[in-house]
């Protein structure tokens, strides 16, 4: 059986107002599957997606984490992309980011400091944040032999291969950290397009930011103990 070419992950937990604000911009037609991956939401978001006749898992276990490992269980497209409706990023770079994987890189990331990116809520409300997510990216980049220059953004796509393989255990935001490292780590050819990130147009963060950084620094911290001693996912390796 051929597998459709690339499935569109959308993330959301308690997110109706991003989404019913941006839903009608989400390029459906660019990709060929699309799959809710849904934290639990109360607010209606989850019913939102299933009236429009989307598929929405709900996840089992809780946490950002977990909703990339439901999607790499679930989603069956040979090219994913990961977006989170929340305001932060442009449902229009959905098809440039699938673009870029085209050209035969295992993963691309959309860069907020790249020239042409923009980091608006960040630089405006969280300056300090900033400057916390460009730290982690030089010390992955110092550790591992990369060029990023944002290796936590969570706007991305990535060959289904390509995430089998990184297997990505961590929980909560720490999860598209670990798989940039881990990517370094393999040798993956990767690649980051500018993105610019909008602010959050309601709801609420989920992302704390100094237990966040917590675990960034703990997550780091085993990258290094472990290595390349971490194994690709299994049960789908296909
Ligand atoms: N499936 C799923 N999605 C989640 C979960 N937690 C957060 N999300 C989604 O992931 C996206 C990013 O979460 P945010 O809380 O905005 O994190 P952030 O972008 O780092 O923080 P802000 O700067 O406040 O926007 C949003 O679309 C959330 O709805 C979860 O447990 N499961
Ligand atoms: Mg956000």
């Amino acid at each position: 059986m051929s597998r459709p070419r690339s499935t569109l992950v959308i993330l959301t937990l308690n997110e109706i107002e991003g989404v019913t604000a941006l839903f009608d911009r989400i390029p459906l037609t660019a990709v060929d599957e699309c799959l809710v991956v849904d934290g639990g939401s109360t607010d209606g978001t989850i019913e939102f997606f299933r009236q429009r006749g989307l598929r929405v898992v709900v996840q089992d276990v809780r946490g950002r984490g977990e909703a990339f490992r439901v999607a790499m269980r679930e989603a069956q497209g040979e090219n994913l992309v990961f977006f989170s409706p929340d305001g932060n990023e442009d449902p229009a770079d959905i098809p440039r980011l699938i673009a870029k994987l085209d050209e035969g890189y295992a993963m691309v990331i959309g860069s907020r400091f790249l020239p042409g990116g923009a980091n608006e809520e960040d630089e405006r409300r969280f300056p300090w944040r900033a400057w916390a997510n460009q730290a982690f990216t030089m010390i992955a980049n110092g550790l591992w032999g990369g060029r990023l220059t944002d290796s936590i953004n969570g706007f991305r796509a990535m060959t289904r291969q390509a995430f089998l393989r990184l297997n990505p255990d961590g929980p909560g935001f720490v999860i598209e950290y670990q798989m940039s490292i881990r990517a370094l780590k393999l040798g993956l050819p990767v690649a980051e397009i500018p993105t610019r990130e909008g602010p959050r147009i309601g709801g609420r963060s989920g992302a704390r930011s100094i237990p966040t950084g917590l675990l960034f620094l703990r997550y780091l911290l085993r990258e290094v103990l472990i290595g390349r001693r971490f194994q690709p996912y299994h049960a789908n390796l296909s």
